[in-house]
């Protein structure tokens, strides 16, 4: 081969290896909306704050996130929407209202499911949550990572709850979720569907009490409102960061690969961040004149609500057997 022939061979390679990085790797100019309903400081700003910075900083800012919080576009009824149909882009959305969108997600809001942080996470990073992940495909979303609200607690301003017997007839505020509505029947409440936020209905007695992780009493100021906290943990909520399939369709492999790293950080960030600060939360509760209830009698919730499993809600074949799964894997 002669000297001309291979430096015409060499001067195409670098061509077209230079055209592949430039085209492939320089990320376009993105602009990305997502939607939280919570307030600065809340967990799921904290997941969409660390995105923004991470994907700011993977990108050579090429991409731009803009976050709308405080339900600015809706309640997470309305954020999934949204995102179904591609006109925000992202949104970080509490466990609950998918389910009304796809029952699989009532597989991981089943109650007393985890008993604690690593089991959560050991699922939840594994196969069995991919799997959830990707089964949400068929509802329109690319779920990229869960990140966490916590486990619930109950709180209320009628009276202590130690055992089921104290909630009978309690007015609970539940999440838009047919699995949460479910666990507070069973136990005995009279639960409430309501959107977020609630310190409103909270404070006129609309509502006796609500159920959620340890930041929410503190950065919502629930201690304000309500007396008793029971430390039910009940269910380990999580959010599903979460974009639009339709939108991730149109995204390079390139990008793509950037944005589920990106997110899948900030989720890890996120739940580090939050369960950190829940040992201080609890004192900072307390000297603000919550009543806390530490030891409820767990058997006794559980056992009320056992006959969950069976109900029609979990009957879709595909989310009974996930559930079946993921029980056996918690053993
Ligand atoms: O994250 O609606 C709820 O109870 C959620 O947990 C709320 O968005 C706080």
């Amino acid at each position: 081969m002669g000297g001309k022939k291979v430096f015409l061979i060499l001067s195409i390679f670098v061509f077209f290896t230079i055209l592949v990085l430039v085209t492939n790797k320089a990320m376009a100019v993105m602009k990305i909306k997502l939607g939280v309903v919570t307030k600065p400081g809340s967990a799921q700003n904290v997941v969409a704050d660390k995105f923004r910075e991470l994907i700011k900083k993977q990108s050579n800012g090429n991409v731009e996130v803009k976050i709308y919080h405080s339900a600015s576009l809706g309640n997470e009824t309305e954020l999934l929407q949204q995102v179904q149909m591609n006109t925000i882009q992202m949104a970080v959305v509490t466990g609950g209202p998918y389910d009304t969108f796809d029952p699989i997600a009532r597989v991981v809001n089943y109650p007393f499911l985890f008993k604690d942080n690593a089991q959560a996470d050991k699922i939840l990073d594994g196969p069995l949550g991919c799997e959830i992940l990707k089964s949400l495909e068929t509802s329109g979303f690319k779920g990229l990572s869960f990140s966490e609200n916590g486990f619930r607690n109950l709180t209320n301003n009628k009276r202590p709850v130690k055992s089921p017997e104290d909630i009978k007839g309690l007015k609970i505020r539940v999440m838009a979720s047919t699995i949460h509505k479910a666990i507070w029947q069973a136990l005995g409440a009279n639960p409430t569907p309501m959107p977020w936020p609630i310190y409103a209905e909270l404070e006129q007695g609309v509502i006796d009490g609500q159920e959620n992780p340890l930041w929410v009493m503190e950065v919502y100021k629930f201690f304000e409102i309500q007396k008793y906290m029971t430390l039910t943990r009940h269910v380990y909520s999580y959010h599903i960061d979460v974009a639009s399939l339709k939108w991730w369709n149109t995204l390079s492999d390139y990008d793509q690969a950037m944005i589920q790293k990106a997110m899948y950080a900030a989720a890890v960030y996120q739940r580090n961040d939050n369960r950190s600060k829940n040992a201080d939360r609890l004192k900072f509760l307390e000297t603000k004149g919550m009543q806390i209830e530490y030891h409820p009698d767990i058997s006794a919730f559980r056992s009320k609500v056992v006959d969950i499993k069976d109900m029609d809600l979990y009957s879709d074949p595909k989310v009974k057997a996930m559930l079946e799964k993921v029980l056996n894997a918690v053993k």
